[in-house]
Parts: C-alpha cells; sequence; structure tokens
C-alpha cells in the first residue's frame, strides 16, 4: 500500500460478537465512512478478540456473525475500492505480532483495564485472553503504522495502551511503532441503552436483554417496539435543564442522525411529551438504517461478493504487515 504524505493512516476493528447495535453505528461505523475521503483507510473484522469469552457464541454463529460484519460494513458505505476491509484471522501476524508485545507489557497494565473489570465480574472463569485483549488490540493498530483510530469512548483506554505499549517496545529496543491516537466523536461517542440509561448499549447486552438496543438488522416493528419504550423519566414534557440520561441520550441519538445543532433540537423538543420526542428518533432511526438494510440484503445475496472483497482486502495489507513484522522481530535480534 502506498500513501501519500498529506493522508493519515486510519484503523479500526469491530468484533463479530452478536448483531451490531445503532451505538457501533454512530460510535464507530458512521465516523469510519467519514475517513474514507481524506485518508487511507483499514477496517477489520476482529474476530480473534471474540475468543476471550470463548463460549460466548458457537463456531457456526461465529463463521455467520463474521460474514454478517463485513456485509454491514459495506452497507454501512465502507466502499472496498478506497478502504482495505479484511477478517483479522486471515493474517497470521497479528498474533505473532501479539507475542512480541505481550513480553513487554506489564501485567499491572492489563489488570487496571476498565474493561477487562467489568466483563471478568460477569464470568465464572476468566480466560487469560480477556486479561490480554488489549494486546492483541495494540497488535491490531500497531501493525499497520496507524495514525488514528475512531472509536466510541469506551475504547480510549484502550488506545491509550496501545501507544504506551509500543512506546515501552521503542524504548527497549529502539524507534519501531508509529505511536496512534484515538479519535472519538464529539456528541454520540458513547450511546447508552434505551432499557437503562447508566449503562452503554451493547451489542452482547442486546443479546440476553430484550429493549436494550437497536440492531442494525432488527425489522421496524422491533426498532419502534425499542424505542417507544425507552427508559426516560416520571416528568411529562421534555427541558433540557433537568433532563434525565435517559432523555438526553434520545436527545443525543436524534441530533447526530438528523445532524441537527443541540440548540435547534432542544427547540424542536421543548416543553412537548417525550412520545413526541421518541417518535422523531424513531423516524431518524429508520432513515438511516432502511437504507443500510437494503444494501445489505443486495450484497449478502451476491454469491461470493463478501469472500472476494476480504481475501482482496488481507492480499493488499499483507505486504505492509509482514514489513512492520519483520522490523519488530529484527529490533529484537530475531528473525
Ligand atoms: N454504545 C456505544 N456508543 C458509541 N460507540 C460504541 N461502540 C460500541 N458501543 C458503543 C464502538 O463500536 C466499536 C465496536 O467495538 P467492539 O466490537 O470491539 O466492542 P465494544 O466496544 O465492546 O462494543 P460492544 O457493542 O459493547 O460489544 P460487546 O458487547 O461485544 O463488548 C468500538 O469503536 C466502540 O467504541
Amino acid at each position: 500500500m502506498t500513501k501519500t504524505s498529506k493522508q493519515l493512516r486510519v484503523f479500526s476493528g469491530v468484533q463479530p460478537t452478536g448483531n451490531l447495535t445503532l451505538g457501533n453505528y454512530i460510535g464507530a461505523l458512521s465516523q469510519w465512512v467519514t475517513h474514507q475521503a481524506d485518508n487511507e483507510t483499514i477496517f477489520c473484522v476482529v474476530d480473534l478478540h471474540t475468543l476471550t469469552i470463548p463460549d460466548s457464541i458457537s463456531p457456526q454463529e461465529r463463521r455467520q456473525k463474521i460474514r454478517e460484519v463485513v456485509g454491514l460494513y459495506l452497507a454501512c458505505g465502507i466502499d472496498p475500492k478506497k478502504s482495505v476491509i479484511f477478517v483479522q484471522s486471515h493474517m497470521k501476524q497479528h498474533t505473532e505480532l501479539a507475542w512480541l508485545l505481550t513480553c513487554v507489557t506489564p501485567l499491572g497494565w492489563m489488570e487496571r483495564m476498565t474493561q477487562f473489570k467489568s466483563k471478568s465480574h460477569k464470568q465464572e472463569s476468566i480466560g487469560s485472553g480477556l486479561l490480554m485483549y488489549p494486546v492483541l488490540q495494540a497488535a491490531d493498530i500497531l501493525l499497520y503504522e496507524t495514525d488514528l483510530v475512531p472509536v466510541g469512548e469506551d475504547q480510549k483506554q484502550h488506545i491509550e495502551i496501545a501507544c504506551d505499549i509500543a512506546q515501552r517496545f521503542n524504548h527497549l529496543f529502539g524507534e519501531t511503532f508509529r505511536l496512534p491516537k484515538a479519535v472519538i466523536p464529539k456528541s454520540g461517542a458513547r450511546i447508552m441503552g434505551f432499557d437503562d440509561p447508566t449503562a452503554k448499549m451493547s451489542k452482547s447486552i442486546a443479546q440476553v436483554k430484550s429493549g436494550h438496543a437497536v440492531g442494525l438488522l432488527d425489522d421496524e416493528k422491533a426498532i419502534k417496539k425499542t424505542i417507544m419504550s425507552a427508559v426516560t423519566d416520571s416528568k411529562q414534557e421534555f427541558s433540557l435543564e433537568d433532563a434525565s440520561p435517559g432523555v438526553l441520550n434520545l436527545l443525543t441519538i436524534y441530533e447526530v442522525l438528523t445532524k441537527t445543532a443541540r440548540e435547534d433540537a432542544v427547540n424542536r423538543f421543548n416543553g412537548k411529551g417525550y412520545g413526541h420526542l421518541k417518535k422523531d428518533v424513531f423516524e431518524a432511526v429508520m432513515e438511516v438504517v432502511a437504507p443500510i438494510q437494503q444494501r445489505y440484503l443486495q450484497y449478502s445475496a451476491e454469491p461470493g461478493f463478501i469472500e472476494d472483497v476480504v481475501k482482496e482486502g488481507a492480499e493488499s495489507i499483507t505486504p505492509l504487515a509482514d514489513k512492520v513484522m519483520r522490523s519488530a522481530l529484527q529490533a529484537t535480534g530475531m528473525g
């Protein structure tokens, strides 16, 4: 891959752990699409990360979800002519680099990660992969000499640790890795669950709790039910001054999907009942989701199309991954 001096290299990914949600779209995928215009963009389906909770989905479901996530990348507007799209497990360099990075990462750094603390509480038995997840994520990012990583707010700590790991490696073995920076959207960086506005909207919660999230492939009836039953508060009318977290969440979703400024959105809903806000959020969501679903059906029905996209993606990215892997090995005196 060649990169002109004006472009920055952008890398990001999503785990195929469930149905992609509106939170994934607002916090990640919609941002990715805008980066395609000016930057060199690489998007990965990070399937190896799904093994950190090994029995969360079956092997058959995992295979099907990997294909589904690629289809959704395309349907959301990631264009394989402008961006590289590939599947993490098709590139052996990710796990190879992860080992080198594991060896320079202090255990204490991993134990402090917020996501490890919250996810490990929910597990009866914790695999060491869950603890070391941020190292594999660091390898994903560093392998492509990434400048920018567009993500939702929940991933900020992981990008910072990727930077710390790169700096530690560079310090021990000499300048090897480029230091990445997280790009977090100003609005919509943390979309909350419709059923519980204190919890981040998340695809794995959505698998076990109905009413938590809008899935990008949910049908219109289910989307309407989820939004119209969203938790608000006992007040009857909208007012920004004493808006509860559930009301603010709905307002944020409306603003980002319709590209409306806060002041205009507030004027629109001021003094009106929450039913009005929910109805407008539902319409805004359908406006975005319906064309995504149409395109998804087209791409997923075309025999071999998705498979070709990820095969070509992996082929095009291999020389860069090989180059970085080789320099990391050589820095340590191996390879
Ligand atoms: N609620 C959210 N609001 C804004 N952005 C979000 N993202 C996830 N949830 C929200 C962003 O989407 C990308 C997906 O990253 P991931 O698949 O690696 O996992 P995640 O961050 O843990 O996302 P989920 O949906 O919560 O997955 P599960 O349930 O499997 O853990 C990231 O850029 C993330 O910031």
